[in-house]
């Protein structure tokens, strides 16, 4: 079994320390960060992709995988921002103003860092103000918003209009998601995406922006 194999294994796993110290190895032996994340972190958590959509594991396996990718970007992030190796693309993502769940909105933007994105986590009751400032801020190309409430969710709209108002809804991609919400949901209040959960998500980002 080959150095990233056993790194993809561990990391599905979500043991922590096993996925740092075989990426200090491979870094050792000279291995190039880009190559590590490509073959190992980011081939795990597909397969953790795959599985969870053949209902093979479920939310807390995806966590337990989630944190081994977060240990690892540690190690791995700083080597390939010296190395001018770029994200995907940028992606702001938040739950909206009045809505304090985040699990859901956790498991979006780890599943979208581990397809390669770099993710701009505003957390929860993020006000279209914020959505908009953190857009900006990072030239970000994508707003995410997640609603779990049946009262939150027309916050979708305040945000989409609230880009409308400042002539910015052109520039970016607007997806959302949640329990209540619906692909009929997002087109009606003028998003351009919807997805019914992480995986799901990270895939329809890959279609966007390759
Ligand atoms: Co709340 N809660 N809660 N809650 N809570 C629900 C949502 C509820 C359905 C429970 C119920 O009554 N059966 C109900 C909403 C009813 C409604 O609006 N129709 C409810 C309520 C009423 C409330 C309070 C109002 C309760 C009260 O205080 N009276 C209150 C509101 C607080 C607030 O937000 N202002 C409240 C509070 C809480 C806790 C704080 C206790 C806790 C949240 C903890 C936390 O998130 N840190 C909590 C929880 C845990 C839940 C339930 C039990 C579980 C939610 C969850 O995490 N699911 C939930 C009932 C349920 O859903 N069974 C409930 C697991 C998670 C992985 O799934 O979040 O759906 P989910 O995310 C999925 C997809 O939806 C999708 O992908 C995710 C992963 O696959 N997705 C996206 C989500 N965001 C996306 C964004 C995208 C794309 C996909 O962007 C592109």
């Amino acid at each position: 079994m080959t150095l990233y194999d056993q790194i993809s294994n561990v990391l599905q796993k979500g043991e922590v320390q096993e996925v740092k110290s075989l990426i200090k190895k491979g870094l050792d032996e000279g291995a190039k960060a880009e190559e590590i994340l490509n073959n190992g972190l980011l081939k795990g958590m597909n397969e953790i992709g795959e599985k969870w959509k053949k209902g093979e594991i479920f939310v807390p396996e995806v966590l337990i995988a989630a944190q081994a990718m977060g240990g690892g970007m540690e190690i791995l992030e700083q080597i390939l921002i010296n190395d001018n190796v770029k994200a995907k693309g940028t992606v702001v993502i938040g739950t909206v103003k009045g809505d304090l769940h985040d699990i859901g909105k956790n498991l979006v933007a780890m599943m979208m860092k581990g397809a390669g994105y770099k993710v701009i986590d505003l957390g929860v009751d993020v006000s279209a103000e914020q959505f908009i400032e953190a857009a900006e801020k990072n030239q970000a190309s994508v707003v995410c918003m997640s609603s779990l409430l049946t009262t939150t969710m027309p916050y979708i709209k305040t945000v989409v209009d609230a880009f409308k108002n400042k002539g910015l809804r052109d520039k970016y991609i607007i997806m959302a998601g949640g329990a209540p919400i619906t692909e009929e949901y997002v087109k009606e209040v003028g998003g351009d995406f919807y997805s019914k959960d992480a995986v799901e998500a990270a895939d329809k980002l890959a279609e966007i922006i390759k």
